[in-house]
């Protein structure tokens, strides 16, 4: 990315594993809430995740602080880092849990990196395929020089003939229309013991990115927070 700030954040963010996901600046449509100084946001950069590194990190971080704030641990670690890039670059920042109602993260993911949603509604990247994810976003009064999102092309999905991410789960809670959360999260806490040990299998079913797909410890950790937000009975 072009702009120096751009790279300060980078940098900052390095031994965290957290990356630059994309900036734009935004506009009355992208539903940007004001800074709470009032100074109107000039660019929105989004920060997340993409390979094994920010767990590693995270996991590294959290086995030497006991203190870490359960049961949400993931989310206290990246707000602490959120907060610490922030203060650094005089920014304001949103988490991606924050809510609800909660913030559009992937409209202005599209936005930010040109990515578009799969039948499943997470976004597919080209190299990464699902296998990426949203943290925050850091909100900059300063408008920053940045270069226009990158174009990808039409997205992978839009070639994929079998579309196994909609046929793949056994209890048919994702794939339709909707997303049935209820039953998924019944069946994950019951008999699914390869999504709870592995992930969700219609994720895992993506033809896009798959080396890059979590590994067990990172898939268990978050299928584990999904029960224990969504309860399963
Ligand atoms: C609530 C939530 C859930 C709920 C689901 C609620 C529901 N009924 O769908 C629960 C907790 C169950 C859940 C589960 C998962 N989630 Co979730 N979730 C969220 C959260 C916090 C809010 C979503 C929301 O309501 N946004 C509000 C609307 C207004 O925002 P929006 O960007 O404008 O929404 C657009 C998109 O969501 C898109 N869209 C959403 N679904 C669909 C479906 C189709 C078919 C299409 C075309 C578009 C589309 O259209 C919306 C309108 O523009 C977001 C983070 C966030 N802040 O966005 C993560 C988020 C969407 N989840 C994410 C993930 C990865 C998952 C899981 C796969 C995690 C896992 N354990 O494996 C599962 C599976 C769900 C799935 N396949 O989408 C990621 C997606 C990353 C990506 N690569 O796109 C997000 C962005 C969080 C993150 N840290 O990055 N999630």
């Amino acid at each position: 990315m072009a702009s120096e700030t751009l790279n300060r954040i980078e940098s900052t963010l390095a031994s965290s594993g957290l990356i630059l996901r994309g900036a734009f600046h935004p506009e009355r449509a992208d539903a940007v809430p004001a800074r709470t100084d009032r100074h109107p946001t000039g660019t929105l950069v989004l920060i997340g995740n993409a390979g094994p590194e920010m767990f590693a990190a995270f996991t590294r971080d959290v086995a030497s602080d006991p203190d870490i704030e359960r049961p949400d641990p993931l989310d206290t670690w990246t707000r602490e880092k959120l907060a610490e890039v922030s203060k650094t670059m005089d920014a304001e920042f949103l988490h991606v849990s924050d809510g609800p109602p909660y913030h559009p993260f992937q409209r202005w993911a599209m936005r930010a990196e040109g990515l578009k949603p799969s039948p499943i509604g997470v976004l597919v990247h080209p190299e990464f395929g699902p296998w990426h994810a949203y943290r925050g976003a850091l909100l900059l009064a300063e408008k920053l020089d940045i270069p226009p999102p990158p174009d990808l092309g039409a997205s992978p999905c839009e070639t994929c003939e079998d579309k196994p991410c909609q046929t793949t789960c056994p209890v048919w809670a994702i794939g339709g229309e909707i997303y049935d959360v209820p039953v998924c999260a019944r069946h994950v806490s019951t008999e699914g013991i390869d999504c709870r040990d592995g992930g969700c299998l219609a994720r895992r079913a993506c033809p896009v990115g798959w080396q890059w797909a979590y590994e067990e410890k990172q898939a268990r950790f978050h299928m584990s927070a999904f029960l224990t937000a969504h309860g399963g009975s």
